[in-house]
């Protein structure tokens, strides 16, 4: 039998748990893991930041729901991954960084980037763990994988001492197919229970959040959306479980619906700030409850009925259990009518011919311009929020955003791996000015790698998601400026790729048209009114 060394090992227990693709910035402490995964044929993409070789790690997750997989050096390689961990663990990525790690050898004596990365990490991860041995390294990291893939899906943490990297052991000959968890299945008497609960509800409303995402259970949802004519919202990585043209499916009458429901379906959904922690005014005092989920993790309000482990399993059971069709039409007719009404109120700003550009006519020219299969990745602040609002896709998988920890620089990473991964679609990164800045080197990244994603800055100038609330709650404005028409395009330029800088509405599309036809790395720099502010109704915090 052959053997090789810890990295040789890890790499092809990665290879064989179906990882293609290895993100990393190079660092002598991981040197075996990167010529480990070059012998076993894993692509290795290397960056200009860490944070960004683990952002795109999580983005390849997002984008594939399999494990993404980062590799960073000792000390500030993982310290600069800390975001990407915590980003992965507030949207359930299964994400798996590697770090580097001062040899046991000589621990504590002060060696190069010598400091304990699991405790940092722990609160940040699933599972943080030091590889004790090379005998150890193929098992440890099929089951990191397996873990990071199972049940609640999230990070999970590695690193492995120097001296243990250059340890050697047997190559073992390949196993069974790696099996994620799913949790347990649904107990049927609670599936019926929560069947009849729907079935004697007048105003009931389904809320699909990421966690059917990570469960694979979109067919499953749209079976139980039709069982129990139950109106659907979603939130997170749901968005395009249900084509936007479905009857059942609403986003603008969300506030309605969830304020006046007796009872709320809640799939794969957190109960966080994004729904009021589940209280009112966003949920009625009196609604009912029901959770399908992996786990109890935050639903903080009691529940008639909570049925946690296998999600898609107790989706689909669900929708099977609703036997005779309950009618709730008047209930949908009068949601539609507001979903209506709220579109129609946007179209004016959509059609805003003013220059500097206004951003919801920006986003607009952008969804005309998309091909449905397009992957839209989000990275700013009220331009995003423009965006979130205005844009439908017709599929789940096809928007990315930093989800609730709303990490400002996630963008680059998260557009590089969905366009490696789904290398036939167009990618489109929609990026505030200030967002921009924080991982512009990784168009860098993209040119050296061949990575045409096309990034669309709407350049305001300005934080405008801090600096007009702040204007409107304490009366000032602090801190909250940029430079005003910053040439971002000349920057990509500059990397190698392609720019240009965008002034009025109807220059949008065939700038667009220009950086799709350059195939290279792309930035359309669109100038945008600062004062356009978006109409939110509250501070989300
Ligand atoms: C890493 C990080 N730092 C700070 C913030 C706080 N923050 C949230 S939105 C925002 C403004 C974003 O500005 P920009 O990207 O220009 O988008 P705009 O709101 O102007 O459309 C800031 C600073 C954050 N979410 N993440
Ligand atoms: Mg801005």
């Amino acid at each position: 039998m052959d053997s090789g060394n810890a990295g040789e090992l890890v790499a092809l227990a990665l290879k064989r748990a179906g990882v293609s693709h290895l993100f990393t910035l190079n660092g002598g402490h991981i040197w075996p893991l990167l010529t480990g995964a070059t012998e076993h044929g894993i692509r290795v993409v290397d960056t200009r930041h860490e944070q960004s070789a683990a952002f795109a790690a999580e983005g390849w997750a997002k984008v594939t729901r399999e494990c993404g997989v980062a590799a960073v050096t000792a000390g500030p390689g993982v310290t600069n991954s800390a975001s990407a961990l915590a980003q992965a663990h507030g949207s359930d990525s299964p994400l798996f960084v590697i770090g580097g790690r001062a040899p046991v050898a000589r621990w504590g004596m002060g060696s190069l980037q010598e400091m304990d990365h699991v405790e940092v990490v722990r609160t940040l991860t699933k599972k943080a763990m030091t590889l004790a041995s090379a005998d150890d390294a193929y098992a440890a990291a099929m089951e990191c994988v397996r873990f990071a893939l199972s049940r609640r899906t999230g990070p999970v943490f590695m690193d492995i001492p120097i001296d243990v990297f250059f340890g050697a052991a047997d190559l073992p000959e390949a196993t069974e197919h790696l099996t994620p968890d799913p949790g347990p299945p649904p107990d049927p008497d609670l599936v019926k229970r929560a069947a009849r609960l729907i079935g004697e509800a007048s105003r009931p409303v389904l809320v699909a959040g990421g966690g059917v995402w990570w469960a694979r259970a979109e067919e499953e949802v749209l079976a139980l959306v039709e069982a129990g004519m139950l109106p659907l919202t979603v939130n997170g990585m749901a968005r395009g479980v249900l084509p936007p043209s479905h009857p059942l499916f609403f986003s603008r009458a969300r506030g309605q619906a969830l304020r006046e429901a007796d009872l709320i379906v809640l799939a794969g959904v957190l109960l966080d700030f994004r729904l009021n922690f589940g209280q009112p005014p966003v949920f009625g005092e009196d609604a009912r409850l029901i959770y399908l989920d992996v786990d109890d993790h935050h639903k903080h309000r009691p529940a008639e009925v909570a049925i946690f482990g296998n999600l898609k399993a107790a989706i689909g059971q669900l929708a099977t259990a609703l036997r005779e069709k309950p009618d709730h039409g008047l209930w949908v007719e009068k949601l539609r009518g507001t979903e209506t009404s709220a579109r129609r109120a946007d179209a004016a700003m959509m059609r805003s011919g003013s220059s500097p550009v206004h951003p919801a006519r920006l986003i607009a020219e952008v969804d005309r311009f998309a091909d449905p299969d397009a992957i839209i990745v989000g990275d700013g602040g009220d331009f995003v929020s423009f965006a979130g609002r205005l844009i439908e896709r017709q599929k789940p998988g096809l928007w990315i955003d930093p989800g609730p920890f709303g990490c400002l620089g996630s963008g680059p990473g998260y557009a590089m791996a969905a366009k490696l991964a789904r290398p036939d679609r167009q990618v489109i990164l929609l990026s505030g000015d200030g967002a921009f800045g924080f991982s512009a080197m990784e168009f860098d990244t993209m040119v050296r790698h061949g990575i045409p994603a096309v990034c669309v800055v709407g350049n305001n100038g300005i934080w405008a998601l801090e600096k007009h609330p702040m204007q409107s709650m304490l009366g000032a404005s602090v801190a909250a400026d940029l430079g005003p028409r910053t040439r971002y395009d000349k920057v990509v330029e500059a990397l190698g790729g392609y720019g240009e800088m965008v002034e009025r509405p109807e220059e949008i599309r065939p700038a667009l048209a220009r950086a799709f036809r350059s195939g290279l790395p792309a930035c359309v720099n669109v100038i945008c009114d600062p004062d356009a502010e978006y109409p939110r109704s509250s501070v989300l915090m």
